[in-house]
Order: structure tokens, then sequence, then C-alpha cells
């Protein structure tokens, strides 16, 4: 039993993981950067550190202060959340040499799964399919050339230590791989430290379903069934749902069982995710995550199991008290990652202090939050502010609730991705189910600005708003009424529940 948990990261997911231990009756430690002081993971947790500058390599990736801190203040275990430090098996192995319990799975899983062409042989040997393409990186311009001429163009150089988008170069033609080899390679080399690359054959309109998986130390693995995850911008997932809405049942069992396979041969421990390229009915391995992830959530509300929560009993040594007959999907749910970023300017970071957050509630509406009121959204960090995150019988109903859910939602201070969810919510293609990993660049629609006429119409419904909710704050008459502290029923989203025809 872990009594007391040091949580080593930041914002929503510090704060979700803060609340799982309190229910499971673990006190929690936050740390914090100097401009955290005051951030809601700190006021949340039972106790807090410092541990340095707003830089992150200055301290939520020190894992030195992380693991002093821990041991200064008797945390037992460490969970990492995501991001930072979560899937370096460096920092699971300083954790556990310090004598403390990593949330997570052992260095050695992080390790083998780190290294993507590593984790391509093991998926390969366990029979999981894999993307067709190389398991080992290449070495010379001359031996990749060969390589993608019997792979068949178009191919995908991929550096062996990446993930995330880094280092990848799409080839067309024969003529054109020595170029894009030796670019591949420098590239990998900045981001990595290491100029391994290999080739896989590239799938041009693919869409991005991932399994979750959970296993403990006793050798059991179940998966919690899939996500979709191919609405994304430049890597950063931008919604997320659960269940895909294109897997068969068929499709669904084949996925499933491949990831339980993919887990068991690197004798998986906590939750994980496989993450498959699905195109016509056929799916690959591309990688796995060996972290919580941020879209975590969708999964927990169609099964009904709090994932952060056996994440900690896991870690405890606890083993799943259930079965894969016992998991059961229902309904829907759906994710929008709201961010401190204007769509309008191409997703330009957006600062400054949170002026109003008032969330939405209601039943199989979810608000997992990192900011609060007054608080001061600074550049040095991930541009996620919270997740809505809804949950109803189908898909279309679920989209209903996202609706009038983001509707609902004020946030001002800042710029942020609401609306263009908002518009999401609205748009055929999306409604219908039918995207790939390329549905932004295919509707740059979602991304317009307003022109000036309807921005005008948006201002002077706004305004007239504004006056009407503070007359019914202060109960006045429209005469009487002075404009100040005024408090109104405008939204954020440019979607008023009442309409108002100029
Ligand atoms: C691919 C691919 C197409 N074909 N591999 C992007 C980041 C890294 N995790 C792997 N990625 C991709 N690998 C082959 N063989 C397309 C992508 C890709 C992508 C994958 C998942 C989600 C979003 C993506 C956006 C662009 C490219």
């Amino acid at each position: 039993m872990i009594r007391s948990l040091l949580v080593a990261n930041r914002g929503e997911i510090a704060v979700r993981i803060v609340r799982a231990a309190r229910e499971r009756g673990m006190r929690s430690i936050a740390v914090f950067s100097e401009p955290d002081r005051l951030a809601p993971h700190v006021l949340e947790a039972d106790e807090a550190y410092p541990i340095g500058p707003a830089a992150s390599a200055e301290s939520y990736l020190r894992a030195d202060k992380l693991i002093e801190v821990a041991k200064a203040s008797g945390a037992e275990a460490i969970h990492p959340g995501y991001g930072f430090l979560a899937e370096q098996a460096s920092f699971a192995q300083a954790v556990e040499d310090a004598g403390l319990i990593f949330v997570g799975p052992t260095p050695e899983t992080i390790a083998a799964m780190g290294d993507k062409t590593e984790a391509r042989r093991r998926m390969a040997e366990a029979g999981v399919p894999i993307v067709p393409g190389l398991t080992e990186a290449v070495t010379s311009p001359e031996e990749a050339t060969a390589a993608a001429v019997q792979l068949g163009f178009p191919v995908l150089l991929k550096a062996s230590a990446g993930g995330g988008g880094k280092g990848m170069r799409v080839v067309e033609a024969e003529a054109d791989v020595k170029r894009a080899f030796e670019a591949a390679q420098r590239e990998a080399l900045a981001a990595f430290g290491d100029d391994s690359v290999y080739l896989e054959r590239y799938l041009e309109q693919p869409r991005h379903i991932e399994i979750q998986v959970l296993g403990d130390a006793h050798g059991n693995v179940v998966h919690l069934g899939d996500r979709e995850c191919s609405i994304q911008r430049r890597h950063q997932k931008l919604i997320e749902e659960a269940p895909s809405p294109v897997l068969s049942a068929e499709a669904r069992a084949a996925m499933g069982e491949a990831a339980v396979q993919a887990a068991k041969a690197v004798d998986y421990r906590g939750a994980g995710t496989i993450e498959f390229l699905y195109h016509d009915g056929e799916f690959f391995f591309l990688e796995m995550n060996t972290r919580l992830q941020v879209e975590h959530p969708v999964t927990e509300l169609v099964t009904g199991l709090d994932i952060v929560d056996w994440q900690l009993r896991v870690a405890s040594g606890e083993p799943l008290n259930f079965g894969q007959e016992d998991v059961e999907l229902n309904g829907h749910a759906i994710e929008c990652r709201i961010v401190s970023e204007d769509p309008s300017t191409g997703f330009l970071p957006s600062t400054g202090v949170i002026t109003r957050l008032e969330t939405p509630t209601g039943p199989g509406v979810r608000w997992d939050g990192g900011v609060a009121e007054g608080f001061e959204v600074s550049p040095h960090y991930d541009p996620l502010l919270g997740k809505l995150i809804v949950h109803a019988p189908t898909r279309a109903a679920a989209i209903s609730r996202m609706s009038r859910a983001l509707d609902a939602l004020v946030l001002t201070g800042v710029e942020s991705s609401v609306l263009f969810h908002r518009r999401v919510m609205d748009e055929p293609d999306f409604r219908a189910g039918s995207f790939s990993i390329r549905y932004l660049e295919q509707h740059p629609e979602l991304v317009e600005v307003a022109d000036s006429a309807s921005a005008l119409r948006a201002a002077a419904v706004a305004a007239a708003l504004l006056e009407e909710g503070h007359r019914r704050l202060h109960r006045t008459s429209r005469i009487s009424g002075n404009g100040s502290n005024a408090i109104s029923a405008w939204r954020a989203s440019g979607w008023p529940w009442r309409r108002e025809r100029p």
C-alpha cells in the first residue's frame, strides 16, 4: 500500500492525479516552478514544494530535484503524469534506485518501446501487424534507396529514437531518397542525439486509432477499448472520442487482442496505449505510449473504470480484479482539448491572465482543468488549459451534448480553441465520422477569421446581452442600469443560448 504520492507534473493532469490520490487515501505531494506557486495543482495537493524557475529544464524536468523532494517529503511513490519525464527510462530507473515506486511500467519496458525499431521487432515477434517496412536502421543513402525501392513509394523515413513526428520525411521517388535520408539523420541527431533512421511504407490518409491497455505486476493484461484520435494538428490532438466511429465489431476485437498481445510481449505494467494506423479495414502497429495519456477520460467514461486509480492500485502491487469479459463499452464519449492558442492565427500561443472561467456542468459533462480565474497562462508550458469531456448514449447525442457544453463554457483573458471546437461539432464530415489524420488541412474553413460584418454583429449582440444580464443581476430597469460590474450571458464561443437578431 502506497501512503504518499509525489506528482511530478503540473496543470490538469497533476490536478487529476492529486484527486485520485486523495480518493485512495494517499497523501498528495505537489511540486511547482516559480510561476506555478499558486497554480491549481499546488492548491489542491496536501503539500507542495518549489523545484526551480519557470523553464521546464530547470524545474519539471529536473529528475534529481524531484527525487530529492520525494525523499525529503517522505513520498513513497512518484507519478510522472504525461510529457516531461513520463517516458524517460532513466528517470524511472533513478526513482527505483532511490528506493521509491515509479507509477508506470519498468524502465526496461519504457526503453524498449522508446526505440521505434526495437518496438517494431518486438511487436512483429508477438504477431502484431506492423506498418510494412524495416525493423533495423539504415546506415547509408545507398541502403536507404535500395530498401525504399523494394518497399515501393511513397516511403516515410523515421527517426529510430523518435515519436511525435520529429525527424520524419516523406519520399515520393527514388531520386529523392539520398537528400531526405541525410536531412532525416540531421534532424534526428538534433532532436534526439541519435541519428538512426529507418523507413516504412507511407500511408497517405490513415486514421489514428489507439487501444488503452492496463496490466498488473502479476502478468494480467486487459484492454479498455479504442479511441479515435485522428483530429489533430501538427501531432497535437484536438479531439478524441471513444469508441471510434468506423471500427466494426470484428476490427475492434482484433485490434484489442493485438494490443493485449503487444502489452504481454513487453510485460506491461500499469496503463499504456498501443497506437495503430487504420485504413480500409486494415490496422498496423505504430507506437506504444508507456504512460497515462491526455485522452484517458473518454475511455473512463465508456468503461466506467478509473484509470488513474488503477495505476495507483497496480503500483501498490494489487492484481486486476476483473477480466476482459468484464470490460463493457457503453455509449459514446468525446473530449475537446481546450488550448490557449488562437485558431484564427494558425494556432499561435496566447498568454495572459484568465479573467473569467465558468465550466459547464450537467449529466455526462466533465471538466478536467488545470487553470483558474486569476491564474496567468505563461509561454513556458504546454498550452492545454483543460479538457471538456462528454458522455451520452450515442455519438449524435454526445455531439449535441458537447455543443451545448462548449456554448456554456466561458473562458476569457486568453485566446482559446473553444470556437474552433464548436465549429467542428457542426461540421458535416465530423458529424458523419468521415475523416482521417488530415481532417484539419482538408477543412480550412474551421479556422477562418470571421469577416468584419459578422464580428460587428457579434459585438452588438454581446453588448445587448451584457446589458440584459446586468439588468437581471441588479433587478434594475433599462433606464436605471449604470453598466458597471456587468455580468452577462455572453459566451466566448460566440454561440449564446439565445439567438438575437440585430
Ligand atoms: C506514419 C504515417 C503514415 N505512414 N507512418 C506521426 C508521428 C509518429 N508518431 C508517427 N506518425 C505517422 N506515421 C506511416 N508509415 C503518418 C503519421 C502521422 C500521424 C500519425 C498519427 C497521428 C497523426 C499523424 C499526423 C501526421 C502524420
